[in-house]
């Protein structure tokens, strides 16, 4: 990039926010798994939407590639810079504005994190319908462009169905915005809903207006252990079926309880050892406790159950579940295949997959844990190099055989890039380059994330 453009790029953010030391961008160039590493040739951070339709314009001008980051959360490699992109900071884009606490909605600056807009609808007497394990970092802006999912999908769906209203700046340096956050609006292309999962690739999103759900405030969160992953599996239809309270429902493994247990330095929560797990949350404006009770006397193949309504004791035991990606951590960069099967294969998916993975590197580990409410799971693997591809293709060709997806939350980002095919057709993957190049005629955003290269 010419001296000339990174000069421009500072007099349109201010000397303060425009970052060239290596020192200080390495924390923008890694992403939260270390698996993906870059250089960016520069980290740009506007203080608003003005700003950042500037910086696109100027960028789409000068050819220069950006790459949108929020909280760098994401888990695959969209949100790092591996060609010398520009990262494009959202974070100083942050606050909550124009709550309406008689209609439940609020406006969030893309750099809010979830964490903030959880409060904020909390104090407006309402909730946001979305919480995910890295609350306290991801923005609201991230979790529109990788239509994130999270721990409560089966109550009250995913991010794109808490979105009503949305800005944004298109890769060709417009600015869209509808913000009117009306529930009822069929005028014309649904624009937000598209650059929901769009991953960065379209546009810049720059603040949203969200839709909120009624407060829950009484809790009972359970783990229930089961003798197989069958069991587990059938259980969790049933809780889905006979549990309108049910909030959560996530599943994890006996050797990802004792990895998290012996990570973090806990005792587990039972004393014998279990195959599988569920951990089922209830919530509702009244005690949840006879109704979850009920359901999991009813439940046959249970072996064993722990229960909880206090907050300390509910935050331990969704600590075994959330702590799997923390712990997988420890043992080096991990491939995370992000999966959903239909549930009739999922049982079968779970306990054949380590055989698979294996098969394609006797080496590697695998670690399954993720949300069996949704058929959602997390296939991760360790102890392979980070762009050794094998066991990847290996599970992400099963899992489409199976008639399952290869990205259920997380998005495609660049390490799914070669498998979209898969879930994709030659038809769509055309009309996703068209899409592409009406709102990003220069192909400056972020050119390595989602769209397969062109063969
Ligand atoms: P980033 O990581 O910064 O970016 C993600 C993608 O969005 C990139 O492609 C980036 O270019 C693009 N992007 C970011 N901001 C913008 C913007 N304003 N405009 C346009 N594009 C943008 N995900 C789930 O779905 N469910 C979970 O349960 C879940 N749990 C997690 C738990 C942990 C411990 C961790 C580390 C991650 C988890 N994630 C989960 C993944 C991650 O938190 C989500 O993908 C989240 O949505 C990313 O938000 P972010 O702000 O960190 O985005
Ligand atoms: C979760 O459900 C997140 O905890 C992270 O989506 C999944 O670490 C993972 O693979
Ligand atoms: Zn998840």
């Amino acid at each position: 990039m010419s001296t000339r453009v990174l000069r421009q790029l500072r007099d349109i953010v201010g000397p303060g926010h425009l970052i060239v030391d290596p020192d200080v961008m390495a924390s923008y160039a890694i992403d939260w798994t270390g698996r993906f590493v870059g250089q960016p040739t520069a980290v740009v951070r506007p203080g608003d939407g003005r700003e950042v339709a500037a910086v696109v314009s100027l960028c789409k001008d000068a050819s220069v590639a950006l790459v949108p980051q929020g909280g760098n959360t994401g888990l695959v490699g969209g949100s790092v810079p591996l060609e010398r992109e520009v990262v494009l900071s959202l974070r100083r884009l942050a606050g909550v504005s124009d709550v309406d606490a008689l209609g439940g909605q609020l406006s969030a600056g893309a750099g809010t994190t979830v964490a903030d807009v959880q409060v904020a609808a909390a104090e407006a007497g309402w909730a946001y319908g979305v919480d995910l394990g890295s609350r306290d970092s991801a923005t609201i802006g991230g979790t529109i462009a990788t239509n994130a999912g999270g721990l409560q999908v089966l109550r009250h769906g995913p991010t794109r169905a808490q979105l009503v209203g949305c800005e944004a700046v298109l890769g060709s340096g417009d600015t869209v915005s509808h913000m009117g956050g009306l529930m009822k609006d069929n005028t014309g292309y649904d624009l937000g809903g598209l650059l929901c999962g769009s991953e960065g690739t379209l546009g810049v999103v720059t603040a949203v207006r969200m839709c909120l759900v009624p407060p829950a405030p009484e809790h009972v969160t359970s783990i229930l252990a089961f003798s197989s992953t069958a069991a587990a599996v059938d259980a969790a239809s049933l809780l889905r079926r006979s549990l309108p309270e049910l909030q959560s429902l996530e599943l994890f493994l006996q050797p990802g309880l004792n990895l998290v247990c012996r990570v973090t330095g806990t005792a587990g929560p039972f004393t014998g050892e279990h195959a599988a797990y569920l951990l089922a949350e209830a919530a509702a404006q009244h005690d949840p406790m006879p109704a979850m009770a009920a359901v999991i006397r009813s439940l046959a193949a249970i072996e064993d159950v722990v229960v909880a309504t206090d907050a300390p004791r509910r935050a331990q035991l969704w600590r075994y579940r959330e702590g799997h990606t923390e712990a997988i951590n420890t043992l080096g960069a991990p491939h995370k295949l992000d999966v959903t099967l239909p549930a009739s294969l999922l049982a079968a998916f779970i306990d054949g997959v380590p055989a698979i993975v294996k098969g394609a590197d006797p080496l590697a580990e695998t670690w399954l844990f993720g949300h069996a409410g949704d058929g959602n799971v997390h296939v991760n693997v360790t102890g392979v190099a980070p762009d050794d591809l094998t066991v990847d293709d290996r599970v992400l060709v099963h899992v489409a055989e199976l008639g399952g997806s290869i990205s259920s939350e997380h998005g495609i980002g660049t390490a799914k890039r070669p498998w979209l095919h898969l879930n994709r057709s030659d038809a769509e993957l055309t009309a996703f380059r068209q899409l592409k190049s009406a709102l990003d005629p220069a192909g400056i955003m972020n050119p390595n994330v989602l769209l397969p290269p062109r063969p």
